[in-house]
């Protein structure tokens, strides 16, 4: 069985500047499993594990969707944490551009999936770059108040002109994700 998600990859020059937010926000303390800034991406779905047979059929719907799908901008901007900045169990980038072109592409990976038997997400779609995994709470004020000093983080608008089937494997040091299959944008 095979880990999958559906993502978007972000380019060089946004994981150059999330590399340096880390910087910053690894200087707080804190026990934080921080993100590899070249394995940040930005999740449109989890499968959860998947045959092997099922991949070719995920690719197919993928690339029929992106056949109709147009390239957008999207810009990393502000940060936060889930559940709420008191919990703070995800440390995330925030994304601005055209949401209404994310939202979209997000519903359509929703309505290609489905038929092959992946459930609608019945969680509200709070896009978001994951830059950090919060382990423990010593230093989590501090930790606060260094993303409360960050809100005001911008990074390179960049192009979403494709997306990206990914396998995880589960690993001590960190999840590596590899992809296994790129639909580009056809319109
Ligand atoms: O990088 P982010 O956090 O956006 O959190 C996991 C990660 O997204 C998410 O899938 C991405 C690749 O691992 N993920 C893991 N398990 C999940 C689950 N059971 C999940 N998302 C939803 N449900």
């Amino acid at each position: 069985m095979i880990r999958a998600f559906v993502a978007l990859e972000v380019p060089e020059t946004v994981q150059e500047a999330l590399g340096q937010i880390q910087g910053r926000l690894k200087k707080m303390g804190g026990s934080v499993g921080w993100v590899r800034p070249d394995r940040v991406h930005l999740t449109l779905k989890f499968l959860g594990s998947v045959s092997e047979e099922s991949i070719p059929p995920i690719a197919e719907a993928l690339k029929e969707l992106s056949s109709r799908t147009a390239p957008f901008e999207l810009r990393p901007k502000g940060c936060g944490a889930f559940p709420s900045m008191k919990q703070m169990r995800v440390i995330w980038i925030g994304l601005a551009g055209d949401m209404k072109a994310l939202s979209g592409l997000k519903k359509g990976v929703e309505e290609a999936l489905r038929p092959l038997g992946f459930p609608l997400e019945d969680r509200p779609f709070k896009p978001h770059l994951t830059l950090g995994r919060v382990k423990g709470r010593q230093r989590l004020r501090s930790l606060q108040e260094g993303l409360l000093a960050e809100q005001a983080f911008e990074a390179e608008a960049f192009d979403v002109r494709e997306v990206v089937l990914y396998k995880s494997d589960l690993r001590p040091e960190g999840a590596i994700y590899t992809p296994l299959f790129r639909a580009s944008f056809n319109l």
